[in-house]
């Protein structure tokens, strides 16, 4: 008998590389994906088959965390051996103009979830993963960042995401669920959104090398994160929910990079070396052969409270669940120029 699986936020970057595992896994998997005036299901296309086609393994569901009843009945109708909840309102600086609705969709959206399971007494045959983060780390003093470091959020996002961690914590200790918490440190790949700063870059590097734009206009070049591939992640994703017992883990490479190395590794990609002049708001990125200007510092894409650096210690996910990254940060980036270069190459920009 195949496994079931609901993923909440199936369309994102990372319910598209979970679903591919878990189809790779021969679970059934549905997902819950929101009703948008265009389409949203361009991440899954190749996977999402038709569903007039007898025994679809892919199954989607119209929902939204923020609708009760809908959550209920998606849950009642799949009945899921797993939960995966990676949806919500991701994007951090954007938490600082909607920080209402981040709450509702990233906070509340996670105890329906569990209220959900509680009311249709299916607290022993689910399990539960939560997408939690290393935004939780916010302002914490010390690096590297593990389980018991402090959790010091710096954004509307990040207070969100710290009330779905305890309740997450809370709901395994009150009732027995197992529930587990992914710590997840930032992690990127081609399907990253496109204007997380990664994907931002290797999107404008591309659009540069092919004469379709002039400039990339960027925020604080001195945030560092630790950064991985999203492929890896979903894999620590699944192995959590496959131990005896819940547990809450650190996913991390362990190296930490500034944004501005991110920036010259992508440029070097294109054969640009970078030369840069100035300082924080109005400091700019010449292309050092030609003098050319090609980044430049922009305030509008400050945040009003930063995280610093990000840098973690995935020690125990690698002693419990054996879980180590495989693509290295520099891998990462040389990919991601590589895959932005191929689509808009193929027109499909
Ligand atoms: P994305 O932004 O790529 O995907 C988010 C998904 O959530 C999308 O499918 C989106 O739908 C869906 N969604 C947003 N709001 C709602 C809502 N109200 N109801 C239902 N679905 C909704 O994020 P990622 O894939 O990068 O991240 C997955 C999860 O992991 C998120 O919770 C994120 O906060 C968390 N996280 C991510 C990290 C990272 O570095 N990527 C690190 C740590 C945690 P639509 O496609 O329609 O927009
Ligand atoms: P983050 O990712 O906030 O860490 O959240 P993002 O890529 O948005 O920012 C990383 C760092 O880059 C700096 N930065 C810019 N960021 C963006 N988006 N655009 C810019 O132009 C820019 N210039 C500089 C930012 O200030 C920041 O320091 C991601 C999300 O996936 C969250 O959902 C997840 O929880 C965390 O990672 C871990």
């Amino acid at each position: 008998m195949s496994k079931v699986a609901l993923i909440t936020g199936v369309t994102g970057q990372d319910g598209a590389y979970l679903a591919r595992l878990l189809l790779d896994k021969d679970y059934i998997v549905h997902g819950i994906k929101r009703r948008s005036s265009s389409f949203n299901t361009g991440r899954i296309e190749d996977i999402y088959e038709d569903p007039h086609e007898a025994d679809p393994r892919l199954i989607l569901h119209y929902g939204d965390l923020t609708d009760t009843a809908n959550l209920i009945r998606i849950i009642q109708q799949a009945q899921p051996d797993e939960i995966y909840n990676l949806a919500a309102q991701s994007h951090v600086r954007v938490s600082f103009e909607l920080p209402e609705y981040t709450a509702n969709a990233n906070a509340i959206g996670t105890l329906r979830l569990l209220e959900a399971l509680r009311i249709l007494g299916l607290e022993a045959k689910t399990r539960f993963y939560q997408a939690s983060t290393s935004e939780l780390f916010g302002a914490a003093p010390a690096v590297p960042q593990d389980e018991t470091t402090p959790f010091i959020p710096r954004s509307p996002y990040a207070a969100a995401k710290l009330y779905a961690y305890w309740i997450v914590v809370n709901y395994r200790e009150a009732y027995g669920l197992h529930a587990s918490n992914g710590i997840l440190f930032n992690h990127e790949s081609p399907l990253r959104g496109e204007t997380f700063v990664t994907r931002k870059i290797t999107r404008a590097v591309a659009a540069i090398h092919l004469g379709r734009q002039d400039r990339l206009h960027l925020g604080n070049l001195d945030a560092r994160r630790d950064w991985g591939h999203a492929r890896d992640y979903v894999r620590a994703m699944w192995l959590m929910l496959q131990q005896e017992r819940a547990d809450d883990y650190v996913l991390a490479t362990g190296v930490t990079t500034p944004v501005r190395q991110f920036v010259e590794w992508a440029f070097a990609d294109i054969g640009i070396a970078l030369e840069w002049r100035g300082e924080g708001v109005g400091e700019t990125g010449h292309d050092a052969a030609s003098g050319r200007c090609l980044v430049a510092v922009d305030s509008r894409y400050f945040r009003p409270t930063e995280v610093d650096v990000l840098l973690g210690n995935p020690q125990k996910a690698r002693e419990k669940l054996g879980w180590s990254h495989r693509t290295s940060v520099r891998e990462l980036a040389r990919e991601m120029v590589r895959e932005d270069l191929r689509i808009m190459c193929a027109g499909k920009e």
